[in-house]
């Protein structure tokens, strides 16, 4: 009987790991979430009623120890080496000039090229394949126990996969946050008035040492291994890459990403697709790491000091940089929001100079305690705006100022107020305030939006100060006259202009809903309501409760939606845009829309259009498009370099669609339809 009951344990414990690493590792899930949990509450009934075959290593162990009062230490049984840098390509190939010397060869060298994630690096002890111990790198020798805290994270595995399972080994990876996850938590923090991190690996490593793997737990922590330690066992390794592969094969997460190149050129080809990838990764990385693959090789370069000779960090070039504020100004949004801005001392931040940065708003400028002349790290992360990391304290001029929040609107100089509970600072003159209207405009001509061609920035501020405008209603009772007298317009820019307006008159219903501009109401909530509206008129009729029921509206958006259509104003303004002759084709609903009930993953780049009109075109068509590849999944539509999502689909059978099938599989569903 006894033997029975373990032998069910045992099955159970090894379907469920399964299934956790399709999940997590693979990020393919073979069944439905309830079918997991009905597994997993199997498992833990069975448990409490067997407690005492309870193993460490099963899956309701993850989390499961008390609070510490303190993190042990633990000496590493190799220690753990750090990586020489390279911060140019010069850099690079006196790495590879000094190799070749050191080998005595003038042959091309294979190489096993990684992303280098930005986390934090730890030491896995398995015996037996049983996961046993985890410590962090510390100084390298001696790390703290984190034993209990990376148990709980879903991607290390705590019982190894297939064969060749070695009697001890040390796996070496580093534990990360995805760039979903470290947002998802700072936004909590904020709502919560707490602390908000700087960056994910900051995240991560304080949520590593945490005394309490209940909390670590939650914070939903993912790891890749780069390579191993100690190790006593049968297998036999000739190179890095069968390294990882052996790895895969035991169930550790292996970046994507990496891959073998046969020359110190590809190395830098590698860097520069990486580096183009980046901003698309979900998780942040600092540069890449080249290895000579071969262990043979690696074993007669030998180390220098405290670093492998065989191995270098290319960095990318620094994203953060020093500089100081020179003054604070607060900008007025489309919706009456005031921003802090401050004015830098320009600075080049990986390539680019930067002179403003967003103090996003007065919480974060108190929190962080950013004064004028500061002394501030600045981060610029791909093309979001610039933002003050921290302050430096130690350097803080005596003439350092405290920033206040204007009591005033800079601009239309109406009273400034504090919605409750709401970090932001308004200006309350709506639509008498020139700046709110301006950004308004800017809105409704945008690309995405009505899509007015040549009607920029400049030529809105100019027609709102000279009050030849007020709303977005009156740009179509603009002449060729007018525009032609503003400043940096000729007679055929101006004649182009009006074209573009007239254009702008046919529209879709979407980008109307989108350009007017209603608060929490983005492209997709805009596309979204569409689908289920078939008129304008039966959506400004609709009530906070009727619009409740729909994908992704709260009430939070119910309610802006709702109080958009009642205000007077509002009213007129469309009115007004519908006599002028825009109008759109009346939009199939849901049920009618070829794509419903599809759901489509986009993986790698396409040569002919963007991933994000990629996703525009498929929403139109009633598609979900989602980010991960699962047993929901319809369709893959993978593009040149594509990532895990593709071998995923393989593995699940998915149909493929390349770029050319794709733009095919679309014509055909138009023209069908
Ligand atoms: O492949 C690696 C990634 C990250 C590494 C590494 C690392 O440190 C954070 N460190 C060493 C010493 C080696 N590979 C060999």
């Amino acid at each position: 009987m006894n033997n029975k009951i373990k032998k069910t344990l045992g099955e159970l414990r090894e379907k469920i790991q399964e299934h956790n690493y399709l999940y997590h590792v693979l990020d393919a899930p073979h069944i439905s979430d309830a079918e997991y949990d009905i597994l997993f509450k199997k498992l833990v009934a069975l448990e409490n009623q067997y407690p005492e075959y309870i193993t460490a290593d099963s899956p309701t162990q993850r989390i499961g120890a008390t609070p510490s009062k303190e993190f042990k230490e633990s000496k590493h049984r190799i220690p753990m080496l750090s990586l020489e840098n390279a911060f140019s390509e010069d850099d690079v190939f006196a790495f590879n000039k000094r190799i070749h010397e050191k080998l005595q060869t003038n042959k091309q060298l294979t190489f096993c090229c990684e992303p280098k994630m930005d986390g934090l690096a730890i030491n896995l002890l398995y015996i037996d394949g049983h996961y046993t111990q985890a410590a962090t790198r510390g100084d390298g020798i001696v790390g703290e126990d984190i034993t209990a805290n990376a148990k709980t994270l879903q991607t290390i595995p705590l019982k190894l996969k297939n064969k060749d399972i070695p009697k001890v080994i040390e796996v070496r990876g580093e534990i990360y946050m995805s760039k979903k996850t470290f947002h998802d938590l700072n936004k909590q923090a904020e709502q919560a008035g707490e602390k908000v991190f700087a960056n994910p690996r900051n995240a991560a490593a304080g949520s590593v040492r945490q005394l309490d793997p209940g909390i670590t737990a939650k914070r939903k922590l993912s790891f890749f291994c780069y390579g191993i330690g100690y190790y006593e066992g049968e297998a036999v390794f000739h190179s890095q890459s069968e390294i990882l592969q052996q790895l895969k094969r035991w169930g550790f997460p292996v970046n994507p990403e990496i891959t073998t190149t046969h020359s110190i050129e590809e190395c830098l080809q590698f860097f520069e697709t990486i580096k183009k990838k980046r901003e698309n990764l979900a998780y942040e990385i600092d540069g890449v790491v080249y290895k000579v693959d071969d262990l043979h090789l690696q074993k007669s370069l030998g180390f220098i000091s405290r670093a492998p000779r065989f191995a270098l960090a290319h960095k990318f070039p620094a994203q953060e940089q020093i500089t100081v504020i020179e003054e604070v100004d607060f900008q007025v949004g489309r919706t009456g929001t005031l921003t802090p801005v401050a004015r830098l001392k320009p600075v080049n931040v990986g390539g680019v100079i930067v002179s403003n940065a967003t103090l996003h708003n007065m919480d974060e400028i108190e929190r962080k305690d950013i004064r004028i002349h500061d002394v501030v790290i600045i981060r610029r992360a791909g093309d979001v705006i610039p933002e003050v990391v921290s302050v430096i304290k130690e350097e803080r001029p005596k003439e350092a100022k405290k920033i206040k929040a204007p009591i005033h609107c800079p601009v239309c100089h109406s009273d400034v107020t504090r919605v409750q509970g709401e970090a932001a600072v308004r200006c309350s003159g709506g639509l008498i305030c020139s700046a709110q209207r301006k950004e308004a405009i800017k809105h409704f001509a945008s690309r995405k939006a009505m899509d007015i061609d040549g009607l920029g920035d400049k030529i809105i501020d100019q027609l709102v100060n000279t009050k030849l405008i007020h709303t977005v209603a009156d740009l179509y009772d603009l002449t060729h006259e007018v525009l032609a007298k503003l400043e940096r317009l000729g007679d055929k820019s101006a004649q182009n202009l009006l074209e573009a307006i007239q254009k702008s008159k046919k529209t879709t219903f979407e980008r109307f809903l989108y350009a007017l501009g209603i608060r929490e109401v983005g492209e997709s909530t805009a596309l979204m309501l569409t689908q289920h509206f078939s008129s304008l008129e039966e959506l400004t009729k609709a009530s906070t409760e009727s619009l409740l029921p729909l994908p992704d509206v709260g009430p939070v958006v119910s309610t802006q939606i709702h109080t958009f259509f009642q205000q007077k104003h509002n009213k007129e303004v469309i009115e007004k845009l519908l006599k002028k002759g825009i109008h759109w084709e009346k939009p199939k609903k849901l049920s009618q829309l070829p794509l419903q009930n599809k759901t489509f993953v986009l993986t790698g780049t396409l040569s002919s259009l963007s991933r994000e009109k990629a996703t525009q075109v498929l929403q139109s068509l009633g598609a979900k498009v989602s980010g991960s590849v699962s047993q929901k999944t319809h369709y893959v539509i993978a593009g040149s370099e594509p990532g895990s999502k593709l071998s995923n689909a393989k593995k699940l059978n998915i149909k493929i669609l390349d770029e050319k099938q794709f733009l095919e599989f679309i014509k055909n569903v138009k023209t069908s339809t």
